[in-house]
């Protein structure tokens, strides 16, 4: 397969004026017609993509082309230069089959409704087209269907029964076409623009759904809102529509003017949602609202420049979150997500930089480090320029690249001339892969503390150098006695080893550092327990304090797994929390949660040592019985205290008390043998404490009856049944993970080509560490089989499931045997999708 790369970007040689498109739609027999007017700025033939197209007719201002111009192997039509006017219209009619298409990109049916994905190079299953982000025109686009509902990109110019038509006057790039026809229902509502614009609003469902589409209105109106006051930039078109579909591979779509969802982060109720859905909701329909300027007014030039979009994308919907809810909270959960999925892409064979110079297929690199990494390097960007550079920048941004195609370059430029700081060494955060390790020494005399870093990035796959980078630290020193000595200092290191001294201490203090995680790096430091604790109970900054607890933990647990101690300090520093958790439900429920297993496992084999999935496992859980014997009486009366006061509400307060109350329980069912789980599980009136009830119930094997009960009150719910088929591997005992998830793959309503219900299954495997990591290697064989199954159907999903075994190569060699053979199977499989291919390579590579 071609690999692709940046250095050979070459500029299109056409503009086009304007992109008219018409769809007859039939879900065996879709036709597309299309006209396009091509103007040359350039030197080149006309190239444009296409794939799986039944064209009919294609012309040149109305002369025929040559249809064995048409490359099927490389899914390209290519007119030579000398065939071509300076300007001239491009026709095309093809014929393409919606209902066949069960890899959901392009134009394809959900429950009988037409919908299309086309970022990153879905269009080319639509028509002939130059299907690349820097070729950016208006459309206009007229739909033929019997389907009462008939949507497009832009402003609607006029809809009669069985037609419409659309007009979007701002350029866009192809992967921002939607379209969508069914029989939907409305949830309606409004916004007024800062400057006096009426935006028609509306949240399409399917009829019957209309009740569970309120909060994601709230959360668009919002959104808009937040982004007038936090960036100045307000909605351009007269409408801003969002659709719900069943079937979609994976969150959502910023499509102009049409952002269309999967169901999942649309609809909600306090019956069948939990707190992180209605979040996560909130925070996905900020997101793709925000892409709206940036994404969509300035676009990618090319796609190896995805994290330009996306990395800012997140980091502000992370803002938004924050705003709207605990900025605490909000970071702590982002560090959180940050080192479980993007630490591990980086410490692995997938190991790549925000910003990638190759790859096979782009929709490999819709990763954890284009997304959460890019967001982490504006952050950094952000402190060192402060909170003014920042808005400077961004304004200069906005102005200076509205409607354009832009770069990293473009963007880190816009830094330097807004702020004069030079950024050429920072620059190397977007470019080169890898979480730098920083280490830290202390010397301690005479009132004088001098801290030592030294930064390292071990090599990851085909970049041996790792030159010094920018490294923000942000730190704070705390006195013996708890109090502050040091207000939070911002340090900037750019070489491999840098010392740092503060003079004039009375008493050695403890370094708090990597304030508000103030740079994507792991730290190795010495640290006792009391010191850990010591900023544990006393530091002034959120992160770092919560930081600490789990340090202590992490500590703690990694000793039994060398049946070492008890963790007496960490037993001693959570009673002192619990004794004040009421005044802070959310941040004592964070600390409660102890680090997960593959967290332990990442933390040991990045100590050099092999991770044993199942002494993790028995340690976890020696570490909670003891924990809930040692604070049985502060578990107890904590878990009365969160008890729900008045109706369910989706917001920080409920959630943090209920955070709290299920953290409580995760103990007490230690010790009540889940009494406590199965009366909430009978009498909550919200999905959060019921499903957090349910894991409970499911990792004490008492399970049966209230299954039983899910399963028949939400029978007929897709959303709360994937749920039903997630908790049970997840949550099951290691040894009987397996077995379960095969007996719920063979049920009749395991149906598997729909992403959300494979991916609740097989990825609730996948997140049972000591589940998947079987000793026997089921666990590898029952994903290898599955994906394997589903890949003639679904490439983009499967790929993206490959990296369940992207740890591997930790473990002893026993699983990695196992692992690999499993992999081995996949690759040698027939007519294997480039998706997949690619990523199963790249992992055995
Ligand atoms: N831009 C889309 C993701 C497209 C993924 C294509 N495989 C959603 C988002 O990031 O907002
Ligand atoms: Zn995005």
């Amino acid at each position: 397969t071609a690999t692709q790369y940046l250095a050979d970007w070459r500029p299109y040689p056409f503009a086009i004026a304007e992109t008219r498109l018409d769809f007859t739609l039939a879900a065996r027999t879709t036709r597309v017609r299309s006209a396009i007017d091509f103007r040359r700025i350039g030197p080149g033939d006309l190239v444009l993509d296409g794939a799986g197209l039944k064209t009919l007719s294609m012309t040149i201002d109305g002369r025929p082309v040559d249809p064995t111009l048409i490359r099927a192997d490389q899914e390209k039509l290519i007119i030579p230069a000398d065939q071509l006017p300076d300007s001239f219209t491009f026709e095309a009619e093809v014929q393409i089959d919606p209902e066949a298409n069960t890899a959901l990109e392009g134009l394809y049916l959900s429950g009988g409704m037409f919908c299309t994905q086309c970022e990153a190079e879905g269009f080319r299953h639509i028509t002939w087209y130059p299907d690349r982000p820097d070729v950016m025109a208006p459309f206009r686009v007229e739909i033929h269907s019997d389907k009462p509902v008939l949507l497009s990109n832009g402003n609607p110019v006029n809809t009669a029964p069985g037609h419409a038509s659309w007009h979007d006057p701002w350029p866009k790039p192809a992967y921002l076409f939607a379209l969508v026809a069914g029989d939907l229902r409305a949830i309606p509502d409004s916004f007024t623009t800062a400057s006096g614009r009426k935006v028609a609003l509306n949240v399409w469902v399917r009829p019957g759904d209309e009740p569970r589409a309120g909060y994601a209105m709230e959360s668009l109106i919002r959104s808009m809102k937040w982004e007038e006051e936090a960036y100045g930039r307000e909605y351009d078109l007269d409408v801003f529509n969002i659709v719900a579909v069943d079937d979609f591979n994976m969150g959502a779509m910023e499509n102009k003017g049409l952002n269309i969802f999967n169901s999942k982060l649309v609809l909600a109720t306090a019956e069948t949602a939990t707190d992180g859905d209605y979040e996560r909701i909130e925070g996905v329909i900020g997101h793709e609202y925000f892409h709206n300027w940036t994404g969509n007014r300035i676009t990618c030039r090319d796609w190896f420049q995805l994290c330009l979009k996306e990395g800012l994308t997140v980091f502000r919907d992370q803002q938004f979150t924050s705003d709207m809810r605990s900025a605490a909270v909000k970071r702590i959960h982002d560090v959180q997500t940050l080192r479980a999925r993007q630490f591990r892409e980086d410490a692995g064979p997938l190991s790549h930089p925000p910003r990638p110079d190759h790859y096979q297929e782009i929709n490999n690199f819709y990763t954890a480090t284009v997304y959460e990494k890019g967001a982490e390097v504006i952050g950094m960007l952000k402190r060192l320029v402060g909170d003014e550079g920042y808005r400077k920048a961004l304004d200069l941004y906005f102005d200076r690249h509205d409607g354009q195609a832009c770069t990293i370059e473009d963007w880190i430029a816009v830094f330097q001339d807004a702020t004069g700081r030079d950024l050429v060494q920072f620059k190397r955060w977007y470019t080169d892969a890898g979480t730098p390790r920083l280490s830290l020494t202390e010397e301690w005399a005479n009132g004088k503390l001098v801290l030592n870093f030294r930064q390292h990035t071990a090599p990851t796959p085909g970049q041996a150098e790792k030159p010094a980078r920018v490294i923000p630290i942000a730190l704070g020193l705390i006195g013996p006695n708890g109090d502050e000595v040091l207000p939070t200092t911002v340090l900037e290191m750019t070489e491999e080893r840098q010392s740092f001294a503060f003079e004039g201490l009375g008493a050695r203090p403890v370094v708090s550092l990597l304030r508000g995680f103030s740079a994507p790096v792991t730290v190795a430091r010495e640290m006792t327990a009391d010191e850990q604790a010591l900023l544990l109970a006393h530091d002034t900054d959120p992160c770092a304090r919560w930081q600490a607890g789990h340090d202590l933990a992490l500590d703690a647990l990694i000793d039994r797994t060398r049946g070492k101690a008890v963790g007496e300090a960490l037993i001693r520093a959570l009673g002192g929390l619990l004794d004040d958790a009421e005044a802070d439900p959310a941040f004592a429920a964070l600390c409660l949660s102890l680090p997960g297993e593959e967290e332990i496992a990442t933390t040991i084999a990045a100590s050099g040592a092999v991770p044993d999935p199942d002494a993790i496992h028995a340690a976890r859980r020696g570490l909670v019985q003891d924990i809930a014997e040692a604070h049985e009486v502060a578990l107890t009366r904590l878990f009365d205290a969160m008890a729900p006061q008045g109706p369910y509400r989706p917001d920080a307060d409920g959630s943090a008390r209920r955070s709290l109350r299920l953290a409580c329980l995760g103990y007490l069912g230690r010790l009540d043998d889940g009494n406590r789980a199965d009366t909430l599980f009978a009498d909550a009136g919200n999905m959060t404490e019921r499903q957090g009830a349910l894991e409970q119930l499911i990792a004490l094997d008492r399970d049966a009856d209230a299954l039983a009960r899910f399963a028949a009150e939400f029978r007929d719910n897709r959303l709360v049944m994937d749920k039903w088929f997630m908790v049970q591997p997840l949550r099951a005992a290691p040894e009987k993970a397996v077995a379960r998830a095969r007996a719920l793959a063979a049920r009749p309503d395991f149906d598997w080509k729909n992403p959300n219900r494979f991916r609740a299954l097989i990825s609730g495997l996948t997140a049972n560490h000591a589940g998947f990591h079987a000793a026997d290697g089921s666990g590898y064989d029952f994903l290898a089989d599955w994906l394997m199954k589903l890949d003639p159907v679904n490439p983009q999903t499967t790929a993206r499931m490959c990296s369940a075994f992207e740890t591997i190569s930790r473990y002893d060699t026993g699983r990695q045997d196992k692992a690999r053979a499993a992999l081995r199977r996949i690759a040698a499989m027939p007519g294997l999708s480039r998706n997949t291919s690619e990523m199963v390579t790249r992992i055995l590579a």
